[in-house]
Order: C-alpha cells, then sequence, then structure tokens
C-alpha cells in the first residue's frame, strides 16, 4: 500500500473555465484542514464525503494569503477513483492560481503526481485491471466516436471479460489434466480435453482477428497525398478537411512543406499529409520539399496517388506510379489508391482503364476536388482499405492496443503448441506447460501476471494528473 500523498493539475494547461487540483492519499484531508476556509474565512474540520463545499483556499495559516475562490469536495474510499482518501480542487482555470494552489498542496506535504500516477494507484488498488487502466489514456486521446466507443467499453471491462471466458477455458482443460498427472493410468488426454482446446482457440483466434482494424481505430493511419506539381494535392487535402488550410494556386511548386492535418474518415482517425509535388527542379527550397515528399511517400501507410485527369500522363507521372508500385512491392502492409483528379474539366485521360495498366490492383476514383463532386466515393475507399477491406462491427469488442495483440498472439501460439501435444499423444504434463504459459499471456493483458518495468512504460505515456 502506498504512503504518500500526491497532487497534480488534472485539467489541460491554458484558460478555462475551471481547473482541477486533485490530492489522493493519507495526507489529502488533512492538507484540505490546513488550506480550506469557508466564505466567512474560518476553518473547517468536517468534511462530509461526496460533498461539495464552497470556500477559498488561503496559504501560510490564520494570517494567509488568498489563493483563489474554490468548490472543494472530499471524497473518502472505497467509492473514489484510486480507492484512496482524495480531494478535489476547483479553481478558476487559469494557469497562474492553479499553479498557486497546486504548490500550497505540495508546501503541505504532497508529491507531485507521476504522469498516470492517479491511475496507477486505481490499477495497484484494485479498482481496474490493466487493461481498464489502460483504456483510461484510450479516452483522453480518442480521435473518432467508435475509438471513444472501444475505449469506454474497454473501461468497463468489455475486453476483460473476455480475456476471463478465454482463461476459464484454459483453466478448467488444466485441472483436467492435473487430475491425469495425478493418475496417470490413463496418459493420453481424453477427447473432453482437446475439445475444450479447440474451443478456446475458436474464442482466442476470434479476438484476434479484430485487432488490425481495432488498433486503426485507436491509432489511426498516415495517408500521404502524393503527385507532380499543379495536379491538385493541396486541393484534395483541403476538400478532404472541409477547410482551406493549404495554399492553392494555378502555380507549379505551391507547396513546400509538408503540411499535416488530422480528419475522421467514417470513424477512422486518417492523419492526411499533403506535400510537395515530386519533380526535377533547381530550385533548393523546392528541392527540400521534394525530399520530404520523398520520405512521406515511404513512411505513410497509405498513399494517395494523385494524377491530373484533364491532361495525359506524363514522364512524371510515370515515375511516381512506378515509385508507388515499388513501394507496394517492398512493404507488404501498405496500402495505396488512385485519384484522378479536376474531373469537372474535358477528361483526357482514358480513365480508370488506363491507370489499371500500371497498377492494376489499386481502387482508382475519378473525382473533382474543386467542386467536391465524388469526393464521398473516396472518402469510403480510404475507410474500406484503413481497415484492410474488412467490415467491421465496431460496437463489439476489438482489440486496440499493440501489446494486447502481441500478448494474444502469443497467447495462441502457446495453446497451438499444447493442441498438437495431445494430437501427438504427448504425455499430460508436455500439455499443461504450455497451456500455463498461455494463461501467462492472457494475464499480462489485465495485469495479473506483469513486470514493474511494463507499468512503468505504460503509465508513462499518460497525461499528469490522470
Ligand atoms: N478544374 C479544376 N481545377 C482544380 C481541381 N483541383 C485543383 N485545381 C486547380 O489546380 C491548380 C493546382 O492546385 P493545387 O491544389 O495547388 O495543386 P498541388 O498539386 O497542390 O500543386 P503543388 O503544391 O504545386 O504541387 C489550382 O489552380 C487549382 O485551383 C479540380 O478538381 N478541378
Ligand atoms: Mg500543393
Amino acid at each position: 500500500m502506498y504512503i504518500d500523498t500526491i497532487s497534480a493539475i488534472s485539467t489541460g494547461m491554458g484558460e478555462g473555465g475551471i481547473g482541477i487540483v486533485r490530492l489522493t492519499g493519507p495526507q489529502a484531508l488533512p492538507i484540505l484542514h490546513n488550506i480550506f476556509r469557508t466564505p466567512g474565512g474560518k476553518r473547517k474540520t468536517r468534511f462530509e464525503s461526496h460533498r461539495l463545499y464552497y470556500g477559498q483556499i488561503v496559504s501560510g495559516g490564520d494570517t494567509g494569503e488568498l489563493l483563489d475562490e474554490v468548490m472543494a469536495v472530499y471524497l473518502a474510499p472505497p467509492r473514489t477513483y484510486t480507492r484512496e482518501d482524495m480531494v478535489e480542487l476547483n479553481c478558476h482555470g487559469g494557469i497562474v492560481p492553479l499553479e498557486r494552489v497546486l504548490n500550497l498542496t505540495l508546501q503541505q506535504g504532497a508529491r507531485l503526481a507521476e504522469p498516470g500516477e492517479f491511475t496507477l494507484r486505481a490499477f495497484l488498488n484494485g479498482r481496474i485491471d490493466l487493461a481498464q487502466a489502460e483504456a483510461v489514456q484510450d479516452i483522453v486521446r480518442s480521435k473518432t466516436g467508435p475509438g471513444l466507443e472501444q475505449a469506454l467499453g474497454q473501461l468497463a471491462g468489455n475486453l476483460s471479460r473476455r480475456i476471463a471466458n478465454i482463461r476459464q477455458g484454459l483453466l478448467s482443460s488444466l485441472a483436467h489434466l492435473e487430475a491425469m498427472i495425478d493418475f496417470p493410468e490413463d496418459d493420453v488426454p481424453p477427447a473432453s480435453v482437446s475439445a475444450q482446446l479447440y474451443e478456446t482457440m475458436a474464442e482466442l483466434e476470434k479476438l484476434l482477428a479484430t485487432a488490425d482494424a481495432g488498433i486503426i481505430y485507436r491509432q489511426g493511419i498516415r495517408a500521404a497525398i502524393v503527385g507532380v506539381p499543379n495536379v491538385g494535392k493541396s486541393s484534395l487535402l483541403n476538400a478532404l478537411l472541409r477547410a482551406d488550410r493549404a495554399i492553392v494556386t494555378p502555380i507549379a511548386g505551391t507547396t513546400r512543406d509538408v503540411i499535416e492535418e488530422t480528419v475522421n474518415l467514417r470513424g477512422v482517425p486518417v492523419v492526411l499529409v499533403d506535400t510537395a509535388g515530386i519533380t526535377a527542379t533547381e530550385d533548393v527550397v523546392e528541392a527540400l520539399g521534394i525530399e520530404r515528399s520523398r520520405q512521406a511517400l515511404s513512411s505513410a501507410d497509405l498513399l494517395l496517388l494523385v494524377l491530373d485527369g484533364s491532361r495525359q500522363l506524363e514522364a512524371g507521372d510515370l515515375e511516381l506510379i512506378e515509385a508507388v508500385g515499388g513501394e507496394l512491392a517492398r512493404e507488404s502492409g501498405k496500402k495505396a489508391c488512385v485519384i484522378l483528379n479536376k474531373s469537372d474539366l474535358a477528361p483526357r485521360l482514358t480513365g480508370p482503364d488506363e491507370i489499371k495498366r500500371y497498377l492494376p490492383d489499386l481502387p482508382v476514383v475519378s473525382l473533382s476536388a474543386r467542386t467536391g463532386e465524388r469526393l464521398d466515393e473516396l472518402e469510403e475507399t480510404l475507410a474500406r482499405l484503413a481497415l484492410g477491406g474488412q467490415n467491421v462491427a465496431t460496437h463489439s469488442v476489438m482489440v486496440t492496443n499493440e501489446r494486447h495483440r502481441r500478448a494474444l498472439a502469443q497467447a495462441a501460439e502457446h495453446l497451438q503448441a499444447a493442441i498438437l501435444s495431445g494430437e501427438a499423444g504427448l504425455p499430460a504434463d508436455f500439455i499443461s506447460i504450455d497451456l500455463r504459459l498461455a494463461m501467462e499471456n492472457l494475464g499480462e493483458i489485465t495485469g495479473e501476471s506483469v513486470q514493474d518495468s511494463l507499468l512503468k512504460e505504460i503509465f508513462e505515456n499518460f497525461c499528469i494528473g490522470k
């Protein structure tokens, strides 16, 4: 059990209506007694739990200086975020009042909280498991509705329950096997054990299959808009953003640096990267921009190759078509789509068929960034590509986290080894070793079996005060 008391500003830094300084630990209530005064300037020694009190925060005892006017609440365990004594001070939401109140709590004996330390305590004190704790940060960082829904479901324990079911399956197979080890007359596992192992494996694989799309919903993908100068890359970025973010002119070489903006495409967070048109140039600044375009081309998950459909393909277009083809061949996870822009003008390209000669497997969308014609078709195509062509039901439980995916994949490997041992007629203790390892992998997700170093790694990425 922790003995120190921690304090932090839990709201975002900047100006806001209110800002909250939050404390947890055994000294939270004594500190509140010391620094809180009633509107009449009196000390207050009795705070009912879960009740808001209006008053002042003063420094330096009874002759103290007024730091802020607040609403204060004391929360008695166990009905608190951390399951410890907690105090929340609702201050005015400015950096100066918040930092002064925070500093006062530190002078009074609290320690500045580490990132995620409140949630870490909630986990260590057993109020939530590790997957639920991770969901807290996912909620804060969620970029789209489906991402938020998944995170809320995970916090409510949806993923943890699925993991618990799979663990339960493993556990009951183990119990059978242990009984056989104790009474070894008949060492071949009975059919009921192997049937159960197959069933558990099917459950595991079903969950694992949601990971590709789930991780995309949580993290999003990077999409680079590439093409030669003047095809309408920046116009496309603006159209997808529905905002005039990038400068558009009829002059070739307008964009000189990469511009990044996040859009929500059918619930998938997509970081769109507009780049400088790739061409041979003498201009030093343009050349640097083009170098960045090439980097974006090789680092993005999704490539949007823009061609101007109102003119014939030129040498530069063909070089880029080749470069995109090369990227796709080099990296199997990479996706791409071809955009024939300026469909509002008279077409000069023969359309998708002409592109298919060079890039047969890519979707081709003919649209106008200027009028917005068939922009929705592009959005649909991009969302589908991002999710790997799967039709996913976002309301069911998904694995949204790479760490969880890895642990599940390892569990599946161990379970597979157990199944093979069973099929090969190996003794029961061979099988049970692998089942134990699989259980341990599942425990890494919910936190039953977890190293301190991993906890550190996970909570380091949290916000301060969360
Ligand atoms: N008719 C028509 N013109 C377009 C369309 N999209 C872009 N344009 C025009 O094409 C010109 C170039 O557009 P940009 O969006 O700046 O092109 P870009 O590919 O970003 O160009 P660079 O940044 O120079 O590489 C501008 O005059 C746009 O108004 C379209 O769909 N139809
Ligand atoms: Mg541009």
